[in-house]
């Protein structure tokens, strides 16, 4: 990956490598991709997307998962890319930044497996 100077999105270097961090957290298979949704052509992947919105208490039906995620995901692969958060946090930089900070309860600007787990009242 290149430093570019310019982006098509106006969200800073920092929300930027936030949001970097939160993708990571939220790629548990690290393909570079979030699945969501009952994507069945691609088997072996978690439901990452959930996994998270159930980490932070938030509405999770196929109904609320593919509402929120079909406004991310761009090109409607049923997969969100780091480039579709990002230019997806541009527009909605305020509300990521309230998830974001609602699990990174340390304020360390990294997610931690503890912290998201903490967050999850399903355990
Ligand atoms: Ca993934
Ligand atoms: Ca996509």
């Amino acid at each position: 990956m290149s430093q570019d100077t310019k982006t098509p999105t106006d969200i800073d270097s920092r929300a930027e490598a936030e949001l970097k961090s939160l993708f990571k957290s939220l790629d548990a298979d690290h393909d570079q991709k979030l699945r969501y949704g009952n994507n069945s052509s691609y088997r072996g992947s978690p439901d990452e997307i959930r996994t998270y919105l159930k980490s932070l208490r938030l509405p999770y039906s196929d109904f609320h998962v593919k509402n929120v995620m079909d406004a991310v995901d761009l090109d409607h692969d049923g997969f969100i890319t780091f480039e579709e958060l990002k230019t997806f946090a541009a527009k909605n930089t305020k509300d990521l930044y309230v998830l974001f900070h609602e699990i990174d309860v340390n304020n360390d600007g990294k997610l931690s497996l503890q912290e998201v787990r903490s967050n999850n009242t399903f355990y």
